[in-house]
Parts: structure tokens; sequence; C-alpha cells
């Protein structure tokens, strides 16, 4: 038996099973006759909180009474995905719960099924937050992660009958949430509108900001953390007065609009939205936040010294959506505490920083001055004091006045807009990237004036992702093998130990175990598939997945352009289909509602799964899955069975991608283009075990610079590429829209006229890399070679190395002192 560093709880299974009987009798009122699966559901994770809380206490205590810097990471998105399996890992008790829901007459997995994964985030943003709260708690970092109790997360998304892509409502609370805690004690208030009198804000309404607590385990770390997820409620839920002279609507009013704010997330990935209820979320619960921190940190005292205040907290900024908070803060030490402008300034300036997850120019977030006025009209004045504040500072770094112009906070244009980002970079401490080279495009391009006169700001965090949830829980088989191989499961703390593994590349037993993982985990894949999805996947195919949001700039449309191209090429006997690798291709992807072309490709890629998996001519050789609603629990299920990942966006678009770490940790290889963190992975990995294809940065700047999407350029790599031609024309003629021509035809229009994201232009260089992915598959024992050198060499995307390097560079604090139990 390898030794083992996991968390281990002496309780037996038995014990535990009596602790499920308890809360089905004293919090659920049902006798274990009576108990469904959702009931030993809600009572295993009551029974499996209550083991964390001794911890959670000490943890907080320790927070407030410690003199370690805590770290409040403000996100408007936490993608959580299910906590059940997490919170068993953590307490030790994974393996007594596996018998002990026996006596109840379930399966684990079935109980673990029976939760509903909350989805209060659209995608990679959102995810990010989850993993670094994972890995705060895990390196025992004083942290609170602060964000939003939607009652509604990012729609379900279904198909319909010609392949479209239709939304519904994903109320996840329909459900018991066993896992938060509704503190009713705890609520603040959050005022919105009205004027500025003498200098001091009048708002006109309120409303109550009701935290809901998540604990948050660390793995290993005696340490649980807090996640606070905000909830509006009606300062009078109910106007009585109203209400007895019958006028229903009117006397809930007051209830619909404070409750409206944290109705939603919205759905939107990258694109820019102009809503009102979007600031309103934004301030909401930026300034529930900054209450919370003051009272927690300076618990009774009516006039604290808030000097220290950037001693006690640093917040980070997720993106630009909690970037009301600068000002929030500013107000409250101005207004409500007396400080001057240069002392509240002082500290404001000390306690945030920036992370930027873009560098498309349009989804940096842009807030009409006419809005803030409206809904915040004090916070409008201190943004201009601010904005006149810094263009005296910056008065004194340059004499370029252009320069100024372009940097000023608020735009100077005929609809004066303030930038948020730009307010984040003048006021933070710290701006970081995500991944090298989008850190580096962030200081060369998007910020470029910024990192001119202040480049001591800026610097890079690569993201990276949890291990506990995309290894150790999603793949045990190949956890089991690691452990094996290592001697030891201490890489679940310390994921650079994988390389380790790297002799055993060499070692023919160990491959051939590693590959008979992937094979076990294909076919459990395909079970899951067909039970979930009424799917007939083939496991002895190799797996190949494209799941990420649908967007342009990701680039699905070159995926599935090269899946036509070779059905084409297999029809027309172009290729014989037996010398083709059997191939099964996967895409998962949710559009934003509003976005049309994404709407559209998803309706391609399901008419063309639809055709080719059933033409006869291709069966056994080609199959293409559209599993909908892609979500947390989708991607824990396919990547420890993929083989092939795509990560094909055009290079310079994509800030990082976290997904492609998941597939490398698991084993997959992957075929990309020097993008986002792409260029990290294929460094470590090596180059000789990555599939590179396509232009880079500066090649797409030279095709741009020739008018590549103003000239129609793509036109001609269409005209000259017979393989491509064939593919679009297949497209446009109504192959895969039962004969109507017009069904793609503004997709098609796009490709031919103007290919923003020049998927016409690295298509040759696409297809040619499939065949040396081919032949490389084609050597089983070369492509599990690779795939344990890829698991060997990831080890730097654990999110606990992100988190340091915050530390390390951003932060600058470390982790409590350990627990003295
Ligand atoms: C959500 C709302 C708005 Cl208004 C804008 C963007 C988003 C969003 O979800 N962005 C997002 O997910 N960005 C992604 O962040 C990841 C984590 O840093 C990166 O890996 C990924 O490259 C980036 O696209």
């Amino acid at each position: 038996m390898a030794a083992s560093t996991a968390p281990h709880n002496p309780m037996s299974a038995a014990d535990f099973a009596n602790e499920i009987r308890y809360e089905l009798k004293y919090t659920q009122g049902v006798t274990p006759k009576e108990a469904t699966v959702d009931d030993v559901y809600v009572a295993a994770a009551t029974a499996v909180r209550k083991h964390l809380v001794d911890s959670w206490e000490t943890t907080k205590q320790d927070m407030v009474n410690g003199n370690t810097k805590a770290v409040g990471y403000l996100s408007a998105e936490f993608l959580m995905g299910r906590q059940l399996q997490n919170a068993l890992l953590n307490s030790g008790l994974t393996e007594q719960f596996d018998e002990a829901v026996k006596e109840f007459g379930f399966e684990a997995k079935d109980v673990i099924d029976a939760e509903y994964e909350p989805g209060l985030g659209n995608g990679g943003l959102g995810r990010l937050a989850a993993c670094f709260i994972d890995s705060l708690a895990s390196l025992g970092v004083p942290a609170f992660g602060y964000g939003i109790q939607y009652q509604y997360g990012i729609f379900k998304q279904k198909f319909d009958e010609n392949g479209k892509q239709i939304e519904t409502p994903d109320y996840w609370l329909l459900k018991e949430n066993p896992w938060g805690h509704t503190d009713y004690n705890r609520q603040v208030h959050v005022s919105f509108g009205g004027e500025v009198k003498d200098g001091k804000w009048a708002p006109a309404w309120s409303v109550r900001a009701i935290p809901v607590d998540y604990m948050v385990p660390g793995y290993a770390s005696g340490r649980v953390n807090t996640l606070r997820l905000w909830t509006a409620k009606a300062e009078n839920e109910l106007d009585l007065l109203t209400f007895n002279k019958s006028e229903y609507t009117e006397a809930v009013a007051e209830q619909i609009k404070a409750e409206t704010i944290t109705k939603i997330l919205y759905p939107e990935d990258s694109t820019k939205v102009g809503k009102q209820l979007r600031l309103e979320q934004q301030y909401f619960f930026v300034a529930a936040s900054i209450q919370d921190a003051i009272r927690t940190f300076y618990p009774g005292q009516d006039k604290p010294d808030l000097t220290t205040f950037p001693q006690k907290i640093c917040f980070q900024l997720n993106d630009t959506h909690p970037v009301i908070g600068i000002a929030e803060l500013m107000r409250v030490l101005l207004d409500d505490y007396g400080y001057d402008w240069n002392t509240a300034w002082d500290i404001t300036s000390h306690t945030f920083n920036y992370t930027c997850h873009t560098l498309l120019p349009e989804a940096l977030e842009q807030w009409p001055v006419e809005l803030i006025s409206e809904l915040l009209p004090r916070h409008m004045q201190i943004i201009e004091e601010i904005d006149r504040h810094f263009v005296e500072e910056l008065k004194g770094l340059t004499t370029d006045q252009e320069k100024i112009d372009r940097m000023r906070i608020i735009s100077t244009d005929d609809e004066p807009k303030v930038r948020m980002a730009y307010l984040a970079t003048a006021a933070g401490q710290h701006v970081n990237g995500v991944a090298e080279l989008h850190s580096e495009l962030l200081k060369d391009v998007t910020l470029k004036d910024f990192s001119d006169l202040y480049p001591q700001k800026f610097t890079n965090v690569t993201n990276g992702v949890t291990p506990r949830r995309f290894v150790k829980i999603a793949n045990p088989r190949m956890s089991d093998l690691i452990t094996e191989g290592l001697g030891t499961d201490a890489w679940i703390s310390d994921l650079e130990m994988l390389k380790g593994l790297v002799p055993l590349a060499d070692d023919p037993e160990f491959v051939k175990k590693f590959a008979e993982v992937k094979k076990a985990n294909k076919r459990d894949f395909a079970a899951f598939a067909k039970r979930k999805y009424g799917f007939d996947v083939d496991p002895n195919t190799m797996f190949n997945s494209m799941i990420k949001r649908l967007h342009e700039y990701k680039r699905q449309a070159l995926k599935i352009l090269s899946v036509i191209s070779t059905y084409a090429n297999i029809k027309s006997g172009k290729i014989n289909p037996d010398d083709l690798v059997p191939r099964t291709v996967f895409f998962g992807a949710k559009a934003a509602p509003g976005y049309y072309l994404a709407k559209q490709t998803i309706q391609l890629i399901n008419n063309v799964s639809r055709v080719v998996n059933n033409d006869p001519a291709v069966k056994g050789k080609l199959a293409v899955y559209f599993p909908w609603n892609y979500n947390i629990e989708l991607a824990e299920n396919l990547i420890p069975a993929t083989d092939l990942d795509e990560q094909i966006s055009q290079a310079g678009k994509e800030a990082s991608g976290t997904g492609n770490m998941k597939f490398a940790l698991n084993g997959a290889l992957t075929v990309g283009t020097l993008d986002g963190a792409n260029v990290e992975i294929r460094n470590l990995v090596g180059a000789e075990n990555f599939f590179l294809f396509g232009m880079d940065v500066n090649e797409v700047t030279d095709l741009y610079a020739k008018g590549y999407d103003t000239k129609g350029l793509s036109r001609g790599y269409y005209e000259s590429d017979p393989d491509l031609k064939q593919a679009i024309d297949m497209v446009a003629d109504g192959t895969f829209s039962n004969g109507d021509k017009d069904t793609y035809k503004d997709l098609v229009n796009d490709w031919l006229t103007k290919d923003y994201f020049m998927t016409l232009a690295d298509f040759r260089s696409y297809m040619d890399i499939q065949s040396k992915i081919e032949e490389t598959y084609r050597d089983e024992q070369k492509w599990a070679r690779m795939a344990v050198l890829n698991v060997a060499n990831s080890g730097y995307f654990s999110s606990d190395r992100s988190i340091k390097d915050y530390l390390d560079r951003v932060w600058m604090t470390g982790a409590m002192p350990a627990h003295e139990a």
C-alpha cells in the first residue's frame, strides 16, 4: 500500500449510516424505509457538512484574530459544480459513504447523482473562481469568496427537432440546497438611486442583502473557508396598507423589484452588455461584501481605524464585474467614516487588485455615465473626482496629451462612459493577465498606455485547475495508477510531483496500464452517454472532444468544417474509410441566447451529427455527438475519457483556457494553436507531444494588416482549396438542412466575406495536422507514452500553483499558521 496523505476520518461506515439516519429523522422527518434517493442525498450532505463545522469555526476565528491578511475574491460568478463528492473527499468520508448508503438501499453513484448542479457562472471565469477558492482553502490562506446567489443560473440548453438551441430557465433551488446556509441574522442594506445633497448621498430605495454561506473545505489543510453569496430581498416584503385595499400587484411591487436583482445570471460570455440590472447586481454584491469585510475585521467598533484595512484584507477583482467596488469603498471611507480624499484613496488603492480575462476590446465593460448617475449618483461624483486626480497624476508622468485623453477613466466622446478596466487599473495595486501570452498582449495592446507609465503594476498569473475535482475525483482509475507509480498520493496537494512519472513513460508495463485506464474510462463514458442522452457511442474509436462556450473566436466552425470535409471525401471516394482512424467527435457548448452566428453553428453541428451518424457509408468510422446542456458534470465525465482535445482558437484571442489544462492532466493530447495557456502547455509537455497548427499572433496581425476581414480575403482560401470549398458548399447546398439552402446562409456568407477569426485561413494547416494525429494514434504505445508525458509535465497547471503566484506577486501575503488541533 502506498503511503497516504489524504484526509481520513476514523469513523466507521456503520456510524456514518447512523448519522444519515439521524438527519433523515430529525431534519427531514422521514424513516429509512420511506427515504428516497433525494432524501438520502440531503441527509448525507447535512451529515458531512457537520463534520466540517469545527474547522470552519476555527478558521473564521483565526482569520479575524490572526495577523495574516485575508483575501476577498470578488466574483459575479462561481461555477461550483456538485458539492457532495468534494465534501466527502475533504472530510475523509468517501469510503464510509459508499458503504453507508447501501444500508438505505442505494448505490453511492445514484446518491451523488441526486444532487442538482448549480450553474452560477457562464464558463471559464466562473469555474476559475471555484477552483481558486478550493486552492485557497487547501493552502490555508484566509479567504472569502464573495458573489451572488442567483435564483436562476445559466440557462438549461436543449435542442429542438431542427437542431436549434432552446434555452429554458434553470431554477436550481427547486430542489433542496443543503450546502447553503441563509443567515438572516447577518443581513446588510444596499441603497440605490436618489440624489446627492450637500455632498451626501440621499438614496431613493434600498434592499436587504442576505448572505447565503457555503463552506469551502480545504484538502488536507484542516481549513474551511467561506463562500458568501448574497441574495436580495425587499426591505418590506408586503405593503399591508395597499394589500388591504386589495391591490395585490402594488402590494408586492417592492418585493419583486428587490428580488429581481439576484433573480438571474446574465447568460453572456465575452460580449458587450449594457443592462441597468447588471450594474445593480454588480453594485449590490460588492457593496454588501465591503460592509461585511469591515464588520468582520472591526467587530463592534463604531469608529474603526480603517487606515489598517489594507493590512486586514485585499480584494481581488475577478474581471471588471466588481470594479464599482472601488468607488463604493471610497464612498464608505469619505462619507460614512469621514476620511479625507487622500487618506481614502491611499486605503482604497492599497486594497484592490484586478485580473483581466479577455483581450477582446468589446468585452471590456463600459458603463454610460448617464446610467451610473441615475443609479449611483454619489459614485459617479467620486469616479469623476478619481478621473480628475488621475489626469493630474498623468500630467506629471507624460506630456503626451493624446495619451492622457486615451487613458481617461471617463471617455470624452458624445456619450461618455466609465471604462471599468481603466478604473481598475488606475486604482489597483496590481493588474494581471491569466496566461503568459495574454499578459504580454495586455501590456502591448489592450492596456499599453497604462503599462508604459505603470510597468510595475503589471504581472502574469497563469490560470490553473483544482486537481482534487478534475483529477482525483473525476478520474479515480488514473489517480490510483499515479499513486501506484509514485508510491504516494501526496501529488494531490503537490501536483509538480507528477514529474516523477516521466521515467515511467519508458516503462512499457506502466504505459500499457495507462492505456487500459483510458479504455476503461471510455467504456464508462459510453455507458454514461447512453444513460443520460441515449447515444450509442463506440468506445473503440478515438474520442475527440471540443467542449467550451460557443464563440466565433474559439472556432467550433473550424472543427465542424474539418468533419464535413472528411465526410465528403469518404462519400466521394477520395478517402478510403478503411484508411481512417475510427473517430467519435464530441461537442459541448452553450451559445449566448442573443448570439446569432453562434446559434447557427450549434444548429449546423447538430445536423452534421444527424446526417453523419445515420449514413451507413461512414458507420464505425466517423460519428459526431453533441450532448446538450454542457456543464461541469459532463466535463468531469468526458475529460477522463478523451484521447484528443481541441484548443483551436485564433491565436491571440483565448486569454488562457482552462479546459486545455484539465485535458492534459487527464492524459488527452492537445491539437491547438499558439494561444493562451496552450503555449505554456506545449513548452512544458514538449513540442513533440503536442499537435501544433495554424498561424501565430504575428501572422494573424499581418493578415489583418493585409485586409483579411475587410477585403474579403477569405474567399481566396475557399477558391484555392478544393476540400474547403467542398465542405462549405455542402453547408450551403442544404445537405445539413434537408435541402434548404437558406438555413446557414448567414454563416456561409460570413465565412466568405469576413471570417474575422480566420477559420478559412487556418483550415489547410488544421487538416494537415489531423493526418499526423491519425498516424500517431495508430501506434498505440506511442500515443499512450505521449499521454503519460502530458500528465507528468502538467503539474504546473494546478490552481494551487496559481494561488501561490497570487500570494507572491499580487497579494503579498501567505497562509495562516497551521491550526493546532
Ligand atoms: C462573463 C461575462 C462577461 Cl460580461 C464577460 C466575460 C465573461 C466570461 O465568462 N469570461 C470568461 O469566461 N473568460 C475566460 O476566463 C477564463 C479564466 O481566466 C480563461 O481561461 C478564458 O480564456 C477566458 O475566455
